[in-house]
């Protein structure tokens, strides 16, 4: 690649115009994402990262899981489709099962500690494992949000103080076992679902409901299909920028600092962004006739993390990880 253009630059000099060559030389970075383009993640790296790396890169996003469907994108890098995406730990666990671990129920206890974890040496043996065996590079943390519980029936139908009350609540998880088991340690019967049909599933009655932050609920319009938002926190959810290795590979020195520099300053602007609404939204989704109230968090915290304890998912976890991830936390 350097050398390609190394024969560019010398064939423009030549011709007294470095600008077109240097534009048509440059690569593109494709990004895939099941998240719409005003997600404040999407709009992090198409107001931040995109510039940043304009010098010698195009940014090429698909939104609403239109480039690669849910869950497919990770594989897609690997197998060197696509540059980058908005990856979960869920995801990585289909690879790697130890980063169910950060998909777990009431580990993560904020935006900060999300950072603290991902940045702390405790993670280098999980980037490195992704980078050797996946070719997949995972560049800084994003924050999505705290997820709960947001269903189609009215708080008279179904009010979910503890776990016991979403027996037999069909809850539309993402579609992996990192999710599922979420859903069944709430105390729920959950179902698979890819994002782009969870608006229909909740219209038509397939699912009783979702789980997702408020931004997400507001951006979807899912305050427009459903009566109740059980604020139970149960994942102070993270998204990783995945990028492909082999395209880190092409880049120089110093164009590795800079993606390095912009994947960390638009996780940054994303973060402040996603906060702020999550912080301002439940006046309006009240408005729209959705009741929003606190259940028993200790009756969801401790039911959850019994789940969790002494099962498969857990006995994947390395040894002492969850310790220092505590550590890490208030
Ligand atoms: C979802 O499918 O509910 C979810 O919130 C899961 C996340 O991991 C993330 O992939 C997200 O969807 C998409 O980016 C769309 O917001």
């Amino acid at each position: 690649r350097r050398a390609a253009l190394g024969a560019a630059l010398s064939a423009t000099m030549l011709a007294g115009s470095l600008g077109p060559a240097l534009a048509a030389d440059k690569m593109t970075f494709t990004m895939a994402t099941a998240g719409s383009e005003t997600d404040q993640r999407s709009a992090a790296l198409a107001n931040v990262f995109a510039p940043m790396v304009a010098d010698f890169a195009d940014y090429q996003p698909g939104y609403n899981g239109t480039l690669f469907a849910q869950g497919t994108e990770l594989e897609a890098i690997s197998r060197g489709n696509l540059t980058m995406s908005i990856a979960s730990a869920q995801e990585m666990a289909q690879f790697f099962p130890e980063f169910s671990i950060f998909a777990t129920g009431y580990v993560h206890q904020d935006a900060a500690h999300q950072v603290r974890v991902f940045n702390d040496p405790l993670m280098d043996p999980f980037k490195q494992k992704a980078e050797d065996e996946l070719g997949v590079k995972l560049l800084s943390v994003m924050y999505l949000g705290r997820r709960h519980v947001n269903l189609r029936q009215t708080r008279e139908e179904v009010d979910v103080q503890t776990p016991a009350d979403l027996a037999g609540v069909n809850l539309r998880m993402p579609g992996t076992d990192a999710w599922q088991f979420l859903g069944s340690a709430l105390g729920a019967s959950p179902t698979p679902m890819a994002f782009n049909e969870v608006y229909t599933g909740l219209a038509t009655g397939a699912v009783d409901g979702q789980d997702n932050p408020l931004p997400t609920v507001v951006d979807k319009k899912f305050y427009e299909v459903t009566k109740q938002i059980a604020l139970t926190s149960h994942l102070v959810d993270l998204n990783y920028i995945a990028f492909s290795k082999a395209v880190w590979d092409e880049l120089t020195p110093d164009q590795q600092i800079t993606v390095q520099r912009a994947a960390d300053a638009a996780a940054a602007w994303g973060r402040l962004k996603q906060l702020d609404l999550e912080n301002n939204l439940a006046d309006f989704i009240r408005s729209q006739g959705v009741e929003i109230y606190t259940p028993d968090l200790e009756a969801f915290r401790t039911h959850v993390q019994a789940q969790y304890a002494g099962s498969e998912v857990a006995a994947s976890w390395p040894e002492g990880v969850l310790e220092r991830i505590n550590a890490l936390g208030n």
